[in-house]
């Protein structure tokens, strides 16, 4: 004897319909996201004007319908001393609002770590680097790889690219001198010497030394200068390395 049935207004009410012999059903989509469940209130009228009322809860069960997303500021460049002791870096973090094992992210590194300089923890997305050398490797382009665990998962890719600062490091070493025109030499153990004619003049051009430095900017520098007491005879060009006779 009952007549009719309706829905109450209130929360998710468009969201369902019901016929008149009782059968509820889905009007809208949902979205477990934004609201995970409902209180349908349902109104019973009976011929004789009798109401009824009842409540029909309405849970959402979860799909694996969002990717894994970093949060601003998770990957961008990063700059990172070399020989540091290790330590943590820097820390990836992601979102995903599906539920449970959905939402649940695992990290880790799926390219650039040349030599496995880098460690990022799968759970905390914690980053360690190991003692770098900028001499070996000055930059590295890390894809960070943010992973749901729903079947199937999803996943998305960001990358972290690290520059190594200079240190200096690195002596300046002398390599293989140079022949100039107006002497003989040999190079032994980074010993350099040259035989010139007693009768050159001045200004003749001795020979060339010449020292690398694998660092950076000023920390690669090389500035020449001798340091013994045959100065007053031999002047060497602080830049090139050029010793000419001066007297
Ligand atoms: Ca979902
Ligand atoms: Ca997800
Ligand atoms: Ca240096
Ligand atoms: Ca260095």
């Amino acid at each position: 004897n009952v007549s009719s049935f309706s829905i109450l207004r209130g929360i998710g009410a468009k969201k369902f319909s019901i016929s008149s012999n009782g059968l509820v059903t889905l009007a809208e989509p949902l979205n477990r996201e934004e609201i995970d469940h409902y209180h349908v209130q349902i109104l019973a009228e009976s011929s004789d004007k009798l109401l009824d009322l009842t409540t029909l809860e309405v849970i959402i069960d979860d799909e694996n319908d969002n990717v894994p997303e970093f949060r601003p500021g998770a990957c961008y460049t990063l700059a990172v001393p070399e020989n540091q002791e290790t330590s943590i870096i820097h820390t990836v973090a992601a979102f995903d609002p599906d539920y449970g094992r959905n939402g649940e992210i695992t990290y880790s590194i799926i390219a650039g770590n040349d030599g496995g300089k880098f460690r990022l923890d799968p759970n905390t997305g914690d980053l360690t680097a190991m003692s770098l050398d900028r001499e070996n490797v000055a930059k590295y382009i890390l894809t960070i790889l943010a992973k749901d665990r729903g079947q199937p998962s999803l996943d998305s890719r960001c990358n972290i690219t690290i520059i190594v600062l200079d240190v200096n490091d690195n002596s300046p070493t002398f390599v293989q001198n140079h022949l100039t025109s107006h002497s003989h030499h040999q190079y032994q153990l980074g010993k350099y010497s040259a035989t010139i004619s007693e009768d050159a003049p001045i200004d003749s051009s001795v020979m060339t030394v010449r020292a690398t430095d694998p660092d950076q900017g000023v920390n690669g520098k090389i500035t020449y200068a001798i340091a013994d007491e045959t100065t007053w005879l031999f002047r060497v060009d602080n830049h090139t390395g050029v010793i000419t006779t001066v007297g």
